[in-house]
């Protein structure tokens, strides 16, 4: 650890700010403190200080200094946090000043939770959960990510690691008495009902964060349907703004008109696609219906949107979530036909124009929104990483059960690599090359 240099960087956001915080963290931190300020303050107590350049003594700034003693802090390591006044010119003096103390060196992006997590202060999916945290917009994330970084989810994978290792114990100490009849069927037997109960969870698990990419990334909703249906009306109705172009003129959308918002606490990203119809002959429309059929494919929700007084209206690529009839302003012909053949019976009808009807589709996209992360809020599996690590021990262990009896090296083995897996996630084992992934998100100072 000693020749670790001491990182310093500004921890608070850039740009002009009532304050700036500037962290220090290493073994030179109480050096710093006293080459900038002389006096150092009583351990974890604010002290109001004078800052001076220390090569002409010349005043940085005034502001409130802490000193920190490890390693009952976030990086494990001595630290020291310098609150200054939040201008560019103050905190640019004072980083350069720091830049000149012998043993100090400007922080990469992630270098103080990556100290806390090698110093053992904190885990990798609390590190994760952390990273979440501070990219968080909505109240749902915020939620889902202060809980994961509180230990919620490294706790349940522990546990997880823990059963595997309590079955592998129990294969170790049977390995010793294989000579005698039937003591490796009894072990297996002894491990499957624990093996069995632990696969069923981690399949939840997995089926829980199915969704949990909706809670980071956003729920993605389309709005799909034929050509002057009232889609690009539709999307300026709830992005209230005229985002895409609206005209009586089949085809005006050509492309995919992307807008986001939040509803019900959750990032929406809401697209409006160009109308599908049969025949148009103009090869950018084509481009553009080609898009929207790939927008379909991929929405979290659909909504087909068909006008009132067009009963020829064209089939969704898929079963829609919400079936959108606009323009009730106007004399409906036909529609009722056009329903059976969708096969859908609670259709919203609605018109954008008048605003009849727009309250329930609204309160009905948002109860949708809601309804696909009730799902995800207590998801643990969150990430591709978690995902593919779950997945392959759920391969060992059903392998296990479905092999018969095995050779009890074999068996333990099998387990031993199992709890690697479950270990990686947590980061307590095997993880070097995860980790400049994970720690890269973060942004300089944290
Ligand atoms: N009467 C009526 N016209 C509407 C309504 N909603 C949209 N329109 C009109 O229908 C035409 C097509 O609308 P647009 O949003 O461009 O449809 P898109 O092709 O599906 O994107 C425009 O002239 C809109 O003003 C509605 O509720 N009632
Ligand atoms: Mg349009």
């Amino acid at each position: 650890m000693s020749e670790l240099k001491t990182i310093y960087a500004l921890s608070s956001g850039a740009g002009r700010a009532g304050v700036g915080v500037v962290r220090v963290s290493g073994s030179e931190s109480r050096a710093v403190v006293e080459t900038l300020c002389r006096l150092v303050p009583e351990p974890r107590r604010a002290s109001l200080r004078v800052l001076r350049n220390p090569a002409d003594a010349s005043i940085i700034d005034q502001g409130l200094v802490l000193w920190l003693p490890g390693p009952h802090t976030v990086t494990g390591e001595d630290m020291a946090e310098f609150h200054v006044h939040g201008s560019p010119a103050v905190v640019a003096e004072l980083l350069r000043c720091l830049s000149v103390i012998p043993g100090c060196e400007l922080a990469e992006a992630g270098a103080f939770t990556r100290r806390g997590f090698v110093n053992g202060r904190i885990d990798l999916v609390e590190a994760e959960g952390l990273a979440d945290l501070l990219a968080a917009e909505t109240d749902v994330q915020r939620r889902r990510a202060m809980r994961q970084f509180l230990g919620e989810a490294s706790s349940v994978y522990e546990g997880w690691r823990n059963s595997v290792l309590s079955a592998l114990a129990l294969v170790e100490a049977s390995i010793d008495f294989v000579e005698e009849d039937g003591v490796a069927d009894a072990a297996v037997l002894a491990i499957g009902a624990e093996i069995d109960s632990l696969v069923e969870q981690l399949r939840l698990a997995l089926a829980a964060g199915a969704n949990a990419g909706l809670v980071r990334d956003g729920v993605r909703v389309v709005i799909a349907g034929p050509p002057n249906a009232g889609k690009s009306s539709l999307l300026n109705w709830f992005s209230k703004r005229e985002a895409a172009i609206v005209s009586p003129i089949a085809g005006t959308t050509r492309d995919v008109v992307e807008t986001r918002m939040v509803m019900a606490g959750v990032p929406v990203l809401l697209s409006d696609t160009a109308g599908l119809r049969e025949g148009s002959g103009d090869e950018i429309e084509a481009m553009g219906m080609a898009r929207a059929l790939r927008a379909m494919e991929g929405a979290d929700i659909l909504i087909w949107m068909v006008a009132l007084d067009r009963p020829d209206s064209g089939k969704p690529l898929r079963d829609p979530d919400i079936v959108v009839l606009n323009k009730c302003d106007l004399a409906s012909t036909g529609m009722a036909e056009y329903m059976i053949r969708l096969r859908n019976d609670s259709a919203v009808e609605v018109s954008v124009k008048t605003g009849a009807g727009m309250d329930v589709l609204a309160e009905r996209l948002s109860a949708m929104v809601r309804e696909k992360l009730l799902v995800s809020d207590s998801a643990i599996v969150v990430r591709e990483r978690h995902r593919v690590a779950i997945s392959e021990t759920i391969r060992i262990l059903n392998d296990l059960r479905g092999g018969g009896v095995v050779a009890l090296e074999l068996t333990a083995e099998e387990l031993r690599k199992a709890s690697r897996l479950l270990g990686s996630i947590t980061g307590h084992i095997d993880v070097e090359d995860v980790l400049g992934k994970i720690f890269s998100e973060f942004c300089i100072g944290k």
